[in-house]
């Protein structure tokens, strides 16, 4: 099959736009859909630095990738994040494949590292697997936050495709979970200077796209998935009824995410939160009087001291 635009090898053909594609011209398709997320939020980009969450993974690699090439013709700058888990093998190769996508995106990466800077690993936390995860997912952000303000970014990028976004969606109409539902979105704005502003530059990119273009493209990335990653989840289970709604329905998946755009100003309305408040070890925005992270940390170590440790000190190193 020949790509629509040029005589180039297909290496994709994209149901929903009904379109083959080659390399260059799948790399063309992916930037304008990720400028779409920009200017559909209104986010500007112009003098503001933004940190790539790195995992290691294809969708991370193919979010780095645009999002630095973008970089090269509009007037802002990218810096990657790895934060090293400490989980036996998967952490180890899922470094180095991030050592590697820096040298070949020429993109400076800084990683920050669980045990040096917190004094443990996830896997010994002793918590069991499903803990383990929402633990390691509530000490992510909290660590993106913290490389951001020590860095100076204003926006932090994630690698989240729209297979990722919708599930999620499915999940908290399944569960009836009002207050996930509204932080779904492909843009969530600043907090009080200390939460930067989140974006997923991939919400309108599929899973398939984003792997056909890192293998086609040749750019590094860890294929292995974490071995605590569960398959019987809600969130694993809809991904896969999304798949097969969306194999009979191609483009279903970009329609229910513009539907849920649409509303989610409504569902806002519905929530009501707690006031916001600072955490009292560590004074982030939480609406607890001690923020999830913090108590967290307690948990594991008996105290707070890491905490304050890590912010009287800079964990972030420049790979
Ligand atoms: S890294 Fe962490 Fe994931 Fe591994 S421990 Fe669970 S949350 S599965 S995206
Ligand atoms: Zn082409
Ligand atoms: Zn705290």
């Amino acid at each position: 099959m020949k790509c629509k635009y040029c005589n180039g090898k297909a290496v994709i053909y994209v149901r929903r736009t009904r379109t083959p594609l080659c390399p260059s011209h799948l790399e063309e398709y992916l930037i304008k859909n990720v400028v779409k997320v920009f200017k559909h939020y209104r986010i500007d980009l112009s003098n503001k630095k933004i940190l790539i969450a790195l995992s290691g993974g294809k969708d991370s690699s193919t979010m780095a990738s645009l999002m630095k090439k973008l970089s090269e013709v509009e007037d802002f700058e990218v810096v990657g994040l790895y934060i090293d888990l400490g989980i036996p093998k998967y952490s180890d190769y899922s470094l180095k494949a991030v050592e590697k996508l820096s040298r070949s995106l020429d993109l400076e990466v800084r990683t920050i590292n669980l045990r040096e800077a917190l004094g443990f690993n996830i896997s010994d936390t002793g918590f069991k697997r499903r803990t383990i995860c929402s633990a390691c997912g509530i000490i992510k952000r909290y660590l993106m936050n913290y490389a951001a303000l020590v860095d100076g970014c204003q926006i932090i990028a994630t690698g989240h495709t729209l297979d990722d976004i919708t599930a999620y969606i499915l999940k908290s109409y399944i569960t009836q979970d009002l207050k996930s539902l509204v932080k779904l979105g492909v843009y969530n704005p600043p907090l009080n200077k200390l939460i930067p502003g989140k974006v997923k530059p991939l919400g309108y990119v599929s899973e398939k796209e984003s792997l056909v273009y890192v293998l086609s493209s040749n750019y590094p990335f860890y294929h292995e998935e974490c071995p605590y990653v569960s398959h019987e989840t809600i969130e694993f289970q809809a991904k896969r009824f999304l798949n097969m709604v969306e194999a009979k329905h191609p483009g279903i998946k970009l329609y229910m995410l513009r539907e849920y755009e649409k509303n989610r100003q409504l569902y806002e309305k519905l929530v009501e939160y707690p006031p916001l408040r600072r955490c009292k070890i560590c004074g982030m925005p939480s609406q607890r009087e001690v923020c999830s992270f913090c108590s967290i940390v307690k948990r594991i170590t008996g105290s707070y001291d890491s905490v304050l440790k890590m912010w009287e000190n800079n964990f972030l190193r420049i790979i």
